[in-house]
């Protein structure tokens, strides 16, 4: 289930049934000291913005009056949109898409390289090595991975149902962790957490 997988960016490692405007704070402030900005610089406020901008989004594409949370029904319903509809992403898919980007872009050259994509998947919990094999899976093999090739990855993640799939190695999974393998998260057993 990539949903899911993409929905735990957000929610950090636990496995929530909802988002809120928190948790897209959570990960400005988390992302900021990835990268090691102080509050006040410019980019942990371009970062901080785009995240906001990405819930407003979210939240108004769910439509629904859920004070102030959205569901993982919701989240998985706007991806299924997307599924359908794959040359039309919603704005804030588009914009989760580049903040991905930026996210791996560790360095800020355009393009992300092998020790970029294992360095930020390892800061979330990520085994090396499983990182170092996603990224030779999603590289297909060569050095770097330009804008362009991760919007194609990105679709393929969201829209191809083959586990071989290069879009498919975009969010590493945790090897090691019981019930991820495989994403065979049932959606039903999902509890709410306590935020
Ligand atoms: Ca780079």
């Amino acid at each position: 289930m990539q949903y899911i997988s993409a929905l735990q960016e957000f929610s950090g490692k636990e496995i929530s049934n909802f988002l809120e405007k928190k948790d897209f704070e959570f990960t400005a402030r988390s992302t900021a000291e990835l990268r090691g900005w102080q509050p006040g610089d410019a980019k942990y406020k371009e970062t901080e913005d785009t995240l906001i901008k990405i819930w407003d989004s979210l939240q108004k594409h769910a439509k629904k009056d859920n004070n102030g949370k959205v569901f993982l029904s919701d989240w998985i319903a706007t991806w299924e949109d997307f599924k359908k509809n794959p040359t039309s992403p919603l704005e804030w898919q588009s914009l989760y898409c580049k903040y991905n980007f930026q996210l791996l872009d560790y360095g800020g050259d355009g393009v992300i390289d092998a020790d970029e994509f294992t360095s930020v998947q390892v800061s979330f919990y990520i085994e090396e090595r499983d990182a170092v094999a996603a990224f030779k899976k999603t590289a297909k093999g060569k050095p770097t991975i330009s804008w362009e090739e991760f919007r194609e990855l990105w679709e393929e993640y969201f829209n191809s149902d083959d586990p071989d799939a290069p879009g498919n190695a975009i969010f590493v999974t945790d090897s090691s962790a019981p019930g991820e393998q495989g994403y065979n998260v049932d959606i039903a057993t999902l509890n709410y957490d306590e935020k």
